[in-house]
Protein backbone atom coordinates (compact mmCIF):
# COMPACT_ATOMS: atom_id res chain seq x y z
CA UNK A 1 0.00 0.00 0.00
CA UNK A 2 0.84 3.44 -0.99
CA UNK A 3 0.14 6.82 1.55
CA UNK A 4 0.80 9.94 0.40
CA UNK A 5 2.75 11.48 2.97
CA UNK A 6 5.32 14.13 3.84
CA UNK A 7 7.43 14.32 2.98
CA UNK A 8 7.18 11.76 0.43
CA UNK A 9 4.89 8.59 -0.06
CA UNK A 10 5.26 5.98 2.46
CA UNK A 11 4.85 2.09 1.17
CA UNK A 12 3.46 -0.33 3.97
CA UNK A 13 2.92 -3.79 3.95
CA UNK A 14 -0.73 -4.38 6.21
CA UNK A 15 0.69 -7.83 7.57
CA UNK A 16 4.27 -6.34 7.99
CA UNK A 17 3.03 -3.32 9.57
CA UNK A 18 1.69 -2.29 13.45
CA UNK A 19 -0.68 0.42 14.57
CA UNK A 20 0.46 2.37 17.36
CA UNK A 21 -1.56 4.50 20.09
CA UNK A 22 0.41 5.88 22.74
CA UNK A 23 -0.63 6.57 26.08
CA UNK A 24 -4.20 7.08 25.44
CA UNK A 25 -4.55 7.30 29.27
CA UNK A 26 -7.86 8.93 31.08
CA UNK A 27 -5.60 10.34 33.01
CA UNK A 28 -3.79 12.32 29.88
CA UNK A 29 -7.34 12.93 28.56
CA UNK A 30 -10.08 13.21 30.51
CA UNK A 31 -11.61 15.97 32.55
CA UNK A 32 -10.80 16.03 36.13
CA UNK A 33 -7.33 13.43 35.45
CA UNK A 34 -4.21 13.97 35.82
CA UNK A 35 -3.43 16.40 32.97
CA UNK A 36 -5.85 18.56 34.16
CA UNK A 37 -4.51 18.94 38.10
CA UNK A 38 -1.50 20.10 35.64
CA UNK A 39 -3.51 23.37 34.67
CA UNK A 40 -3.61 21.94 31.05
CA UNK A 41 -6.36 22.01 28.37
CA UNK A 42 -7.32 18.50 28.02
CA UNK A 43 -9.65 19.53 25.66
CA UNK A 44 -7.07 19.82 23.27
CA UNK A 45 -6.20 15.74 23.51
CA UNK A 46 -9.78 14.97 23.79
CA UNK A 47 -10.22 16.12 20.14
CA UNK A 48 -8.35 13.76 18.53
CA UNK A 49 -10.25 11.13 19.74
CA UNK A 50 -13.04 10.65 17.03
CA UNK A 51 -10.27 10.77 14.80
CA UNK A 52 -8.60 8.04 16.20
CA UNK A 53 -11.22 5.99 16.86
CA UNK A 54 -12.51 5.84 13.11
CA UNK A 55 -8.57 4.78 12.56
CA UNK A 56 -8.74 2.33 15.12
CA UNK A 57 -11.54 0.72 13.74
CA UNK A 58 -10.55 0.90 10.05
CA UNK A 59 -7.27 -0.77 11.06
CA UNK A 60 -8.96 -3.38 13.12
CA UNK A 61 -11.45 -4.43 10.19
CA UNK A 62 -7.90 -4.61 7.86
CA UNK A 63 -6.72 -7.03 10.29
CA UNK A 64 -3.80 -5.52 11.24
CA UNK A 65 -1.36 -5.31 14.40
CA UNK A 66 -2.90 -2.68 17.02
CA UNK A 67 -0.23 -1.54 19.81
CA UNK A 68 -1.78 0.32 23.00
CA UNK A 69 1.06 1.75 25.08
CA UNK A 70 0.25 3.02 28.98
CA UNK A 71 3.02 5.41 30.53
CA UNK A 72 2.67 3.01 33.87
CA UNK A 73 4.77 2.40 36.61
CA UNK A 74 5.01 -0.72 39.43
CA UNK A 75 2.83 0.36 42.80
CA UNK A 76 6.64 0.78 44.64
CA UNK A 77 7.89 2.94 41.76
CA UNK A 78 11.22 0.28 41.48
CA UNK A 79 11.06 0.82 37.88
CA UNK A 80 10.56 4.65 38.22
CA UNK A 81 14.29 6.58 38.33
CA UNK A 82 14.74 9.22 40.88
CA UNK A 83 15.88 12.02 37.45
CA UNK A 84 12.11 11.58 37.01
CA UNK A 85 10.71 11.21 40.14
CA UNK A 86 12.13 13.80 41.29
CA UNK A 87 12.11 16.58 38.45
CA UNK A 88 10.47 19.82 38.48
CA UNK A 89 8.41 20.69 41.43
CA UNK A 90 4.95 19.70 40.15
CA UNK A 91 1.57 19.58 42.75
CA UNK A 92 1.43 16.02 41.87
CA UNK A 93 4.45 13.60 41.68
CA UNK A 94 4.31 10.30 39.61
CA UNK A 95 2.82 8.02 42.77
CA UNK A 96 1.16 10.52 44.39
CA UNK A 97 -2.68 9.94 44.92
CA UNK A 98 -4.65 12.48 42.40
CA UNK A 99 -8.07 12.80 41.01
CA UNK A 100 -8.18 9.60 39.72
CA UNK A 101 -5.70 7.16 41.60
CA UNK A 102 -2.10 7.34 42.17
CA UNK A 103 -0.33 9.28 39.17
CA UNK A 104 0.84 6.96 36.94
CA UNK A 105 0.66 3.80 38.81
CA UNK A 106 -0.41 0.73 36.69
CA UNK A 107 -4.02 -0.56 37.69
CA UNK A 108 -4.99 2.95 38.94
CA UNK A 109 -8.26 4.43 37.17
CA UNK A 110 -6.81 7.63 35.40
CA UNK A 111 -3.74 4.84 34.23
CA UNK A 112 -6.21 3.21 32.21
CA UNK A 113 -6.81 3.69 28.17
CA UNK A 114 -10.07 5.47 27.61
CA UNK A 115 -13.06 3.73 26.99
CA UNK A 116 -13.21 4.99 23.10
CA UNK A 117 -10.36 3.02 22.23
CA UNK A 118 -9.81 0.43 24.79
CA UNK A 119 -8.25 -2.68 23.75
CA UNK A 120 -9.68 -5.51 22.32
CA UNK A 121 -8.54 -9.61 22.68
CA UNK A 122 -5.74 -9.96 20.44
CA UNK A 123 -4.29 -6.51 20.89
CA UNK A 124 -0.83 -5.64 22.62
CA UNK A 125 -0.92 -3.58 25.68
CA UNK A 126 2.30 -2.49 26.96
CA UNK A 127 3.22 -0.80 30.04
CA UNK A 128 6.31 1.28 29.53
CA UNK A 129 8.00 2.77 32.72
CA UNK A 130 9.76 5.94 30.52
CA UNK A 131 8.95 7.69 27.61
CA UNK A 132 9.80 5.61 25.21
CA UNK A 133 8.14 2.44 24.30
CA UNK A 134 11.38 0.39 23.63
CA UNK A 135 12.60 1.28 27.00
CA UNK A 136 12.41 -1.66 29.70
CA UNK A 137 9.16 -3.25 27.70
CA UNK A 138 10.49 -5.67 25.77
CA UNK A 139 8.45 -4.78 22.63
CA UNK A 140 11.12 -4.58 19.80
CA UNK A 141 11.64 -8.37 20.75
CA UNK A 142 7.58 -8.65 20.65
CA UNK A 143 7.31 -6.49 16.76
CA UNK A 144 10.71 -8.74 15.18
CA UNK A 145 8.87 -12.30 16.10
CA UNK A 146 5.73 -11.03 14.49
CA UNK A 147 8.05 -9.49 11.09
CA UNK A 148 6.81 -6.09 11.98
CA UNK A 149 8.64 -3.67 9.66
CA UNK A 150 6.86 -0.44 9.65
CA UNK A 151 4.55 1.52 12.40
CA UNK A 152 1.75 3.64 12.26
CA UNK A 153 1.69 6.05 15.43
CA UNK A 154 -1.06 8.66 17.55
CA UNK A 155 -1.34 9.50 21.11
CA UNK A 156 -0.39 11.91 23.16
CA UNK A 157 1.80 13.49 23.62
CA UNK A 158 3.31 14.51 20.66
CA UNK A 159 6.49 16.14 21.30
CA UNK A 160 7.08 13.59 24.51
CA UNK A 161 6.40 9.68 24.35
CA UNK A 162 4.64 10.03 20.34
CA UNK A 163 7.98 11.22 19.57
CA UNK A 164 10.50 9.32 21.59
CA UNK A 165 9.03 6.14 20.59
CA UNK A 166 9.46 7.32 16.92
CA UNK A 167 12.70 7.85 17.31
CA UNK A 168 13.42 5.40 19.14
CA UNK A 169 11.42 3.07 16.33
CA UNK A 170 13.68 4.80 14.11
CA UNK A 171 16.96 3.78 15.48
CA UNK A 172 16.00 0.19 15.40
CA UNK A 173 14.93 0.21 12.11
CA UNK A 174 11.20 0.61 11.34
CA UNK A 175 9.65 3.28 8.91
CA UNK A 176 7.44 4.90 11.03
CA UNK A 177 4.39 7.31 10.27
CA UNK A 178 2.59 10.05 12.21
CA UNK A 179 -1.29 10.77 12.04
CA UNK A 180 -0.99 14.40 12.23
CA UNK A 181 -4.82 14.22 13.24
CA UNK A 182 -4.08 11.40 15.88
CA UNK A 183 -1.98 13.11 17.80
CA UNK A 184 -1.55 16.02 19.94
CA UNK A 185 0.09 18.14 22.75
CA UNK A 186 -0.71 20.40 25.54
CA UNK A 187 1.20 23.01 23.47
CA UNK A 188 0.09 23.44 19.66
CA UNK A 189 3.35 24.71 18.93
CA UNK A 190 5.26 21.55 20.52
CA UNK A 191 3.06 19.53 17.94
CA UNK A 192 3.65 21.69 14.92
CA UNK A 193 7.42 21.60 16.29
CA UNK A 194 7.71 17.76 16.59
CA UNK A 195 5.83 17.14 12.90
CA UNK A 196 8.03 19.62 11.65
CA UNK A 197 11.21 17.77 13.19
CA UNK A 198 10.22 14.36 12.22
CA UNK A 199 9.56 14.78 8.63
CA UNK A 200 12.64 17.11 8.09
CA UNK A 201 15.98 16.36 6.36
CA UNK A 202 13.91 13.66 3.70
CA UNK A 203 11.76 11.80 6.94
CA UNK A 204 15.00 11.77 9.31
CA UNK A 205 12.53 10.04 11.84
CA UNK A 206 10.28 9.05 10.09
CA UNK A 207 6.72 10.26 7.69
CA UNK A 208 3.79 12.31 8.42
CA UNK A 209 -0.04 12.11 6.95
CA UNK A 210 -3.47 12.88 8.07
CA UNK A 211 -4.96 10.06 9.14
CA UNK A 212 -7.23 10.13 6.36
CA UNK A 213 -4.26 9.40 3.79
CA UNK A 214 -4.43 5.71 4.79
CA UNK A 215 -7.77 5.58 5.69
CA UNK A 216 -8.35 5.90 1.59
CA UNK A 217 -5.74 3.18 1.14
CA UNK A 218 -7.48 0.97 3.40
CA UNK A 219 -10.88 1.09 2.04
CA UNK A 220 -9.47 0.65 -1.43
CA UNK A 221 -9.95 4.07 -2.94
CA UNK A 222 -5.95 5.47 -3.19
CA UNK A 223 -3.14 4.02 -5.03
CA UNK A 224 -1.72 0.52 -4.34
C1 LIG B 1 3.44 11.38 27.52
C2 LIG B 1 4.22 12.89 29.20
N1 LIG B 1 2.67 10.32 27.35
N2 LIG B 1 4.04 13.97 28.44
N3 LIG B 1 3.78 11.68 28.79
O1 LIG B 1 3.76 12.08 26.57
O2 LIG B 1 4.74 12.99 30.28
Amino acid sequence: MRVEANPFAFDFDIDKTALVLIDMQRDFIEPGGFGETLGNDVSLLEAIVPATQTMLQAWREAGGLVVHTREAHAADLSDCPPAKLNRGSPTLRIGDVGPMGRILVKGEVGNQIIEALAPVEGELVIDKPGKGMFYATGLHETLQARGITHLLFGGVTTEVCVQTSMREANDRGYDGLLLEDCTESYFPAFKAAAIDMIRAQGAIVGWTAPSNAVLTVLRGTGSD
